[in-house]
């Protein structure tokens, strides 16, 4: 009997103190793929032929002449991502029209035939020594398809493309990524046959076998692709993974090109193998450099959005950079990156957990020196917080000595063992009580949540749901400042005002009719009617510093309340006059032009017509002519005519005043559009009055 006792009491002790087991519970990431999630950060280049010739996918037709930086500089690249926090750059060493910024021996398509450098530049070389310089691992983006080549769509194609990659892989140093896109087969120069050619993408390129390639010569690269086997595509380009993301996929479904391409955004919670998401999103439109998205840049609470988005959804962020015509990153880029590089910072700079007072949990595996809750505020990954085998749901307690703010919740598991947490849950105690202040599902290598403002004593973490022992190598809060950055403002067609400030812990400060709102502003806190013409002025106060963000100023002319419109011919005015700029109307035909019935009579000065403002330039208006009546039949001569000169290149606002004539009525007729249809388009559209 003793013997027995002393038998349990043994295995009692090895339960509670060896590592929760993994094997049971799913499958776990290879070293390497820990190493490349740690990174979180790193950028794209997308830089080639397509540059030079404003296109996206290239023909593969282009002459190897037009390659002409004139002064490129991988040392600009570095230090930029650097000082953005980025920990490696990939490169698109050949995008699809085949042309290679390396010399190559497989082919003649490359910068050897280039004047750059006098057909004796390395630009991938060039990268690998910056990279080296500051500190930033190197990747590299080979494009499967190959529209240049000749021999495209046969066995022979494969042969160049795995003599390729070993080129890449044998004369670089390290490689942290091999990046394989999916878009795959189509037309193409293909050596001048200039003809469709279809590959079946599950059988064509034997990925099995170029997969070992990679493994072979660079046994610490992640290989990338929509269906990994070690990195995911996040089945969108837009910069986000879902909520509930799993780094687990059931792999053998998926394969480059799959039309269930939406999973990959969640992963599967089921999934037989690790591999992990990756956000992969441009910070302009394109991927490649188009003068004509200049002013299209990402602004940073869109950045910070995806990086909230992608890391903070237990992603990596691979922020594509796509370089101008120099071969440099373009200013208005730089100052983004920086921008971005610092508010990251600053998100976490205020760790308001580290004053926590205790730090419990309702169930700690075996000795509390090794698996106790000390180890979630370290930022050591290997050291975690765990619970027993038989546990699947746990309760973590913050409690402080004084109240503390924080806006952002931090958790990261162990990733080591796998991912195990299936629920979740935050409360702070107010008044009393708990009150839950979120909801969520997966946690993963890292999650992130934006809350409001939160003041309290104790906030408790509660694990509802896991597929096994619960393991947390870090817990935090935090306290982010908020953005700074001028607050958006606009009126809906009943007249109604909205200001908004990226961050829900941010104060809004307004006026009307005056564009200083230092004197007798008001707080905003719900939108406002303003049924008549006046200038709206706002800022954003960061309530923990009492900084203020720079005024926006903003004239509101006559609202639109009461305005109708030849519905026959113009679809969607809702949209033209609702104040956003995301959507667009349309004139079907432009003869006919929109005429809108202001409903009373005004000294009618002039309009504003914002084209589209995605990445389309669909039927802008190039020429125009306007005309004001009083009776909406009798028009007489424009008030006002003319043309919008570079509207495709730079489609901001257009304002045109200088018109003196009163009327109820409007008429606006496209003269010409840019692709000379018969129909345009509209995002906004404002009438001004004297
Ligand atoms: C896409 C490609 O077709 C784009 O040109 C770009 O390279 C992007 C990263 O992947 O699927």
């Amino acid at each position: 009997m003793r013997k027995l006792t002393t038998i349990l009491l043994a295995l009692l002790f090895i339960q509670c103190t060896h590592t929760p087991a993994p094997e049971k519970l799913g499958p776990t990431p290879a070293p390497r793929q820990l190493a490349w999630q740690e990174m979180e950060f790193y950028a794209f280049i997308h830089f080639s032929m397509n540059t030079f010739t404003d296109d996206e996918w290239g023909y593969g037709d282009k002459s190897p002449k037009l390659f002409n930086p004139t002064d490129l500089d991988c040392r600009q690249w570095a230090r930029v991502c650097k000082e953005a926090g980025m920990k490696g750059i990939i490169l698109t060493a050949k995008h699809h029209d085949g042309f290679c910024l390396w010399p190559t021996n497989t082919t003649d398509y490359s910068i050897k035939q280039s004047p750059w450098r006098d057909g004796q530049g390395d630009l991938v070389k060039e990268l690998r020594e910056a990279c080296d310089e500051y500190g930033l691992k190197l990747g590299i983006y080979l494009s499967p398809w190959d529209r240049n080549n000749k021999a495209y769509g046969t066995p022979e194609y494969i042969n160049i493309f795995r003599d390729q990659l070993r080129e890449l892989l044998t004369q670089y140093g390290d490689v942290f990524e091999v990046w394989f896109d999916g878009a795959n087969g189509g037309d193409g120069y293909y050596g001048g046959a200039r003809e469709k050619r279809k590959i079946d993408r599950k059988t064509y390129y034997d990925w099995e076998n170029t997969y070992k390639i990679v493994r072979e010569l660079q046994p610490n690269a992640c290989l990338f692709s929509d269906a990994g086997p070690d990195v995911r595509w996040v089945g969108t380009e837009e910069g986000f993974a879902n909520k509930t993301n799993w780094s687990t996929l059931r792999r053998d479904e998926v394969w480059p090109g799959w039309p269930h391409y939406v999973q990959l955004r969640s992963g599967h919670e089921d999934g037989n193998y690790w591999v992990p998401a990756e956000v992969n999103t441009s910070i302009r439109p394109g991927w490649f450099y188009h003068k004509k998205e200049d002013n299209k840049v990402k602004t940073l609470p869109h950045l910070m959005d995806i990086y909230y988005h992608s890391i903070g959804r237990n992603g990596t962020f691979l922020l594509n950079l796509p370089l101008d015509r120099r071969g440099q990153i373009h200013p208005t880029d730089v100052k983004q990156l920086v921008a971005l590089g610092k508010q990251i910072k600053a998100d976490f700079h205020d760790e308001v957990s580290k004053s926590a007072k205790t730090i419990t949990a309702s169930n700690v595996r075996g000795n509390s020196e090794t698996f106790g809750t000390q180890t979630l505020l370290d930022n050591d990954l290997n050291t975690y917080w765990a619970t027993d085998d038989t546990i699947s749901s746990a309760l973590i307690t913050m409690t402080f000595d004084q109240p503390v703010t924080f806006n952002r919740v931090l958790l990261q598991e162990n990733i080591q063992l796998g991912q195990r947490v299936q629920k979740f849950s935050v409360e702070i105690w107010k008044d009393n009580r708990w009150k839950e202040i979120a909801q969520e599902t997966t946690i993963g290598y890292k999650r992130i949540l934006r809350t409001p403002n939160m003041n309290t004593t104790k906030v408790r973490i509660m694990i509802e749901k896991s597929k096994g022992a619960i393991t947390l190598s870090k817990a935090a809060l935090y306290l982010a400042p908020a953005l700074l950055v001028e607050p958006r403002m606009f009126r809906t067609k009943d007249g109604m005002v909205y200001i908004i400030a990226p961050d829900q812990e941010s104060e809004i400060y307004y006026t009307v009719n005056s564009s200083n709102p230092i004197k007798n502003e008001k707080r905003y806190t719900v939108p406002f009617k303003l049924d008549h013409k006046a200038m709206v002025s706002a800022r954003i106060k960061d309530p923990k510093s009492g900084k203020y963000s720079p005024i926006t100023s903003k004239l509101f002319d006559i609202p639109a309340t009461q305005w109708i419109v030849n519905d026959n011919n113009v679809s969607h005015f809702e949209r033209i006059v609702n104040g956003q700029d995301h959507n667009y109307g349309m004139i079907e035909d432009n003869k006919q032009g929109m005429v809108i019935d202001l409903g009373q009579v005004y000294h009618v000065s002039g309009f504003r017509y914002l084209p589209i403002q995605d990445r389309w330039s669909l039927n802008f208006i190039n020429k125009y002519e306007f005309y004001v009546s009083l009776n909406g039949k009798s028009w007489g001569k424009p008030v006002l005519k003319g043309s919008f000169d570079n509207i495709r290149n730079h489609p901001i606002i257009q304002s045109r005043v200088g018109a003196d004539k009163k009327g109820r009525y409007i008429k606006f007729v496209p003269i010409e559009t840019i692709d000379h249809m018969n129909k345009a388009t509209i995002a906004r559209f404002d009438v001004l009055t004297k």
